[in-house]
């Protein structure tokens, strides 16, 4: 079965962008995959060091997950740091990676703002860290949001500079990986990663500003459906969100260069799950003032019964951390085989 490998940070409410960009295609993918969902808590402290709710974000995080429909004895779910190897296979990573290739990194940029000298070095050595959560337990397909689209193509570029770099010392995997030195073809020992992207809501945008992502950190609570907001709250964020005068178009090709009916219409194709030329076949010609109740409702149906569970779930966080040791306890035998393989292939004594 091919192996899954998502993450999430524990920083702040998840809103509706986590959740259709991510959380969903977790659920999908359980089917016909062995998956691994975790709460990545060391990543929360890239760009911010000292978390007083830490736990409750931690705990929250995984009862979304749980609420969503992942089944955490059939695949496996954990916080990160339970799993020491994660940190461990990160510095190797951040021996094989290249300054040159961090430094193009965009969300570094737009996360660390103007003054880039006093981002920590965490920040800055994300897409490493992520590397190597992905690739501790070898996997090969990763759902995300398009946002992640560029550190996935770095955690290809670290595996293959690895599997080149140790082509001799890589005893035969069967991976079927197809990479060269010269004209002959040799073992990899690390997979190349599928970003999973695909859905007609990659990116959620911001419900204030159709050119913004939808984020945990924006200052403006209207510009983001919190899985943790009522119907009341959700009803007031779509009724007041940005749209422009005209009518919703016919064809998709008519939301061109209209950022907020595109979003809403992207954000109302991925609830009901199908494509958004059938939501223009059903409402292109229609107003706003027609569109935006249907999408109340839709969005009310769907992530109400999530609420109720989740709200329900956090009222025993002795049963969400059971949960996280025994998925950390499973996550962990699994990196330590690796990371056994690693230390052999680098030419560590053990
Ligand atoms: N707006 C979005 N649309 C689609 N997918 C999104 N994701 C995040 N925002 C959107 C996806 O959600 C998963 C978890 O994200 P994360 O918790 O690791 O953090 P993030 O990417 O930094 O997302 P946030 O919530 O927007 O936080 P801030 O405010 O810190 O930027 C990932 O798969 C991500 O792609």
């Amino acid at each position: 079965k091919p192996l899954v490998f998502s993450g999430v940070q524990p920083t702040g409410n998840l809103h509706l962008g986590n959740y259709l960009g991510a959380i969903r295609k977790f659920v999908a993918l359980q089917e016909n995959n062995d998956c691994i969902y975790c709460v990545v808590d060391l990543h929360a402290l890239t760009a911010q060091l000292v978390h007083e709710d830490m736990q409750t974000q931690i705990r929250s995080i995984t009862a979304a997950f749980l609420a969503a429909g992942i089944d955490p004895q059939k695949h496996i779910v954990f916080n990160q740091s339970q799993v020491p190897q994660h940190a461990e296979l990160a510095w190797i990573f951040n021996c094989v990676a290249r300054i040159g290739w961090m430094n193009r990194m965009t969300q570094f940029k737009d996360k660390a703002g103007k003054d880039r000298e006093q981002a920590s070095l965490g920040l800055y050595a994300y897409p490493s860290l992520m590397a190597a959560d992905i690739l501790v337990y070898r996997a090969t397909h990763v759902p995300v949001g398009e946002d992640q689209k560029q550190h996935l193509e770095l955690a290809r570029d670290i595996a293959m500079k690895f599997n080149l770099d140790f082509h001799d010392k890589i005893v035969p995997t069967g991976l079927g990986v197809d990479i060269k030195v010269g004209e002959e073809p040799v073992d990899a020992y690390f997979p190349m990663v599928e970003p999973l992207i695909d859905g007609p809501a990659p990116r959620v945008m911001s419900l204030k500003d159709g050119t913004k992502k939808m984020s945990k950190s924006d200052p403006s609570d209207l510009s983001r459906i919190n899985l943790m907001d009522d119907q009341d709250a959700i009803s007031k964020k779509i009724r007041k969100a940005k749209t422009d005068p005209d009518a919703l178009p016919s064809e998709v090709d008519g939301l061109k260069g209209r950022p907020e009916a595109d979003n809403l219409v992207g954000i109302f194709a991925a609830l009901a799950d199908k494509p958004k030329a059938d939501v223009l076949a059903e409402f292109g010609g229609q107003q706003f003032s027609v569109f935006k109740p249907a999408l109340i409702d839709l969005a009310v149906e769907v992530l109400a019964p999530m609420n109720t569970e989740m709200r329900k779930l956090m009222e025993d966080p002795g049963h969400i951390d059971a949960v996280l040791r025994d998925g950390g306890a499973r996550a962990r035998a699994r990196a330590e085989t690796t990371m056994n393989e690693v230390r052999d292939i680098i030419g560590f004594v053990r």
